[in-house]
């Protein structure tokens, strides 16, 4: 039996976008607006209008997350939802409404809220007319979204974040073309990664400065902290597991926890001379503003090679001119999703916290297996009998309480997701909750290892 510490959560996330549906919405967020454009970029042509109901649902559905056995749940305020007026940060009562009837909700359930500010849903006007995140005025506008969350809702939600994922608003929009606007510029994803770093540890202030602490508050954020592995012990290919790994976790992981970018970064931007504007005043408020703790989202690892390309090859900065993926011959798949499974990344990941980050308490904010076609393990009765996801839960349970057994200051595991839900362009292709969402009819029912998950989070263990 594998005993995990004393209050452990034991939960499940989701984002406001990916489960609430549209209704009564005051703004489009950028995958709003996508889809009323590029509908047939979406999986089935599926958009985020219905999500799985959570809007009307949400009471049911909470309900049934309580039958799975979760603590601690792990949602987003949208911010196209609760603002009114995007300038002047005034809200719209409707939204305020929801948002206090879901927590209420939540605490009757005896489940924790943990809130999130930002899950890629960005309100696509300040794309439009400032240029999202590549702007300053844009880091302040949502500052002042948080500081409405943080009032209304702080008398009763303890457990905040800044952002889901922000390295995902780099690399999807500014990059690699999976998120709208799909721009392929290296120099403004270096800045959007800057000013996202800046909005969050400005929001951090914020929730200081308005005495949140001293009420209870703690606040993260939430990354997608995917260890590099280097294809080999050559000297060339630990150097591209070196930058890969600058680029996609130190740049956001540094200054959240340490309050630095890290000095390899700054040298190696500065030589390319594509480094980000920032000022002095703004340097010093992100060392300033660090987090009380951080959510790891994990899924698979990043394997890299020395490029194919020569070091002096000629075009636009992108960061992986310095790196190549690398496909492991005898890796093992999830073949639906195209991930590899590596569960021993959590127990690097658990180390890493605690030998390089100051031992920071830190929780596994979402991990999952995305199963396409899942009809086809339903039995006769119309439940999913999912062992394969029990499999892979239990698998990176053991490495996680191997590290925690180790010293490493984890206190919590949440499974993405909890009700099967719109996932961006995938829309529906890949199920990962613990209960089955029919989007036919929004019938929910709970699969086998949701039945599973509130024996594990019942005995603290299994
Ligand atoms: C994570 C995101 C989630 C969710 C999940 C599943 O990176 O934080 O929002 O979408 O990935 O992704 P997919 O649907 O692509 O399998």
């Amino acid at each position: 039996m594998l005993t995990f510490p004393k209050d452990f959560w034991w939960g499940a996330a989701t984002s406001g976008p990916q489960s609430e549906g549209r209704f009564q919405k005051k703004h489009a967020n950028m995958f709003d607006h996508w889809y009323d454009i590029e509908p047939e970029v979406f999986y089935d042509r599926v958009g985020p209008d219905m999500a799985s109901n959570f809007y009307n649902s949400y009471r049911e559905d909470i309900a049934l997350m309580k039958q799975t056995g979760l603590n601690s749940l792990r949602t987003s305020i949208q911010w196209t939802r609760l603002i009114k007026d995007l300038e002047t940060n005034e809200v719209d009562p409707v939204g305020v409404a929801f948002y206090n009837n879901v927590i209420d909700e939540f605490l009757s359930q005896n489940i924790r809220p943990i809130f999130n500010l930002h899950h890629f849903d960005l309100p696509v006007e300040l794309y439009h007319k400032y240029g999202g995140w590549e702007s300053k005025k844009v880091v302040d506008l949502f500052v002042g979204f948080a500081e409405q969350c943080f009032a209304l809702f702080g008398d009763r939600v303890k457990d905040w974040v800044t952002h889901n994922e922000p390295m995902v608003v780099v690399d999807g929009e500014y990059l690699f073309q999976f998120h709208y606007p799909k721009l392929v510029d290296g120099k403004k994803a270096v800045q959007v990664a800057y000013n996202l770093n800046l909005a969050s540890a400005k929001v951090m202030a914020k929730f200081r400065e308005m005495g949140q602490p001293q009420a209870g508050g703690r606040i993260g954020t939430v990354l997608n902290l995917t260890p590099t592995y280097a294809a080999s012990d050559a000297e060339a290919d630990q150097e591209a597991a070196r930058i890969a790994e600058l680029w996609n976790n130190k740049m956001f992981l540094d200054p959240a926890i340490k309050g630095e970018f890290p000095v390899e970064l700054l040298e190696l931007l500065t030589k390319d001379g594509v480094l980000w504007q920032s000022t002095a005043d703004e340097l010093a408020l992100i060392k300033e503003n660090t987090v009380d703790f951080i959510g790891v989202n994990f899924y698979h690892p990043n394997r890299v090679k020395t490029p194919d390309i020569a070091p002096n090859s000629v075009g636009a900065w992108m960061p992986d001119r310095y790196y190549d993926a690398y496909q492991m011959p005898g890796r093992r798949m999830n073949i639906d999703k195209g991930w590899e499974i590596y569960p021993k990344a959590v127990y690097d990941i658990a180390i890493n916290i605690r030998d390089n980050y100051g031992n920071l308490p830190w929780f596994v904010s979402e991990n999952g297996m995305g199963v396409s076609r899942e009809e086809r393990f339903m039995d006769e009765k119309g439940q999913i009998l999912d062992d394969y996801r029990i499999e892979f839960i239990k698998e990176h349970l053991q490495w996680l309480h191997k590290g925690i057994e180790e010293g490493s200051n984890c206190f919590g595991y949440h499974l993405w997701t909890p009700i099967d839900c719109w996932s961006w362009s995938n829309a529906y292709r890949n199920r990962y909750g613990l209960i089955a969402n029919d989007i036919h009819t929004q019938i929910k029912t709970i699969k086998k290892s949701g039945e599973w998950f509130k024996t594990l989070a019942e005995n603290n263990g299994f």
